[in-house]
């Protein structure tokens, strides 16, 4: 059912509590943990605990959790001083932009310059 936990995604399994995660910030709608494999000196990933595999998924379901979503990625930010410096929110969706994980997610990107247009 849409939403649901998806027993072979490892971002539910990271919302379960089944996988580890630094996690950073928590809300009843929402996990932000630190990325495992860092691309600038932030790199924390928001999800919403709900499962759908991309944020426009999520997005046409649950608005309130993709505002949450977002809501949480400023208070990373926040919380990281990056507010000022200036920092990237990125959602890649599908394959060819480079998504791997198919549970939407938006990567908190900051402490370093970040070039445009990206890569
Ligand atoms: P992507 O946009 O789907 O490529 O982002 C997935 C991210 O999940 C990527 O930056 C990975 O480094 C990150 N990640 C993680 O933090 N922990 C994991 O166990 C796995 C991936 I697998």
């Amino acid at each position: 059912m849409a939403g649901e936990p998806q027993a072979d995604c490892l971002f539910c399994k990271i919302v379960s509590g089944e996988v580890p995660a630094t996690v950073v910030r928590e809300t009843d709608t929402t996990v932000a943990f630190r990325d495992i494999n860092p691309q600038a000196p932030t790199h924390v990933l928001v999800i919403p605990k709900v499962h759908y595999s991309d944020a426009a998924s999520l997005a046409a379901a649950e608005p309130q959790v993709t505002a949450d979503v977002l809501r949480e990625a400023g208070g990373v930010a926040a919380d990281e001083k990056l507010d000022e410096t200036g920092y990237r929110v990125v959602f890649n969706t599908g394959s060819g932009a480079g998504q791997t994980v198919f549970h939407a997610h938006a990567h908190v990107l900051g402490g370093r310059g970040l070039n445009w247009p990206p890569g």
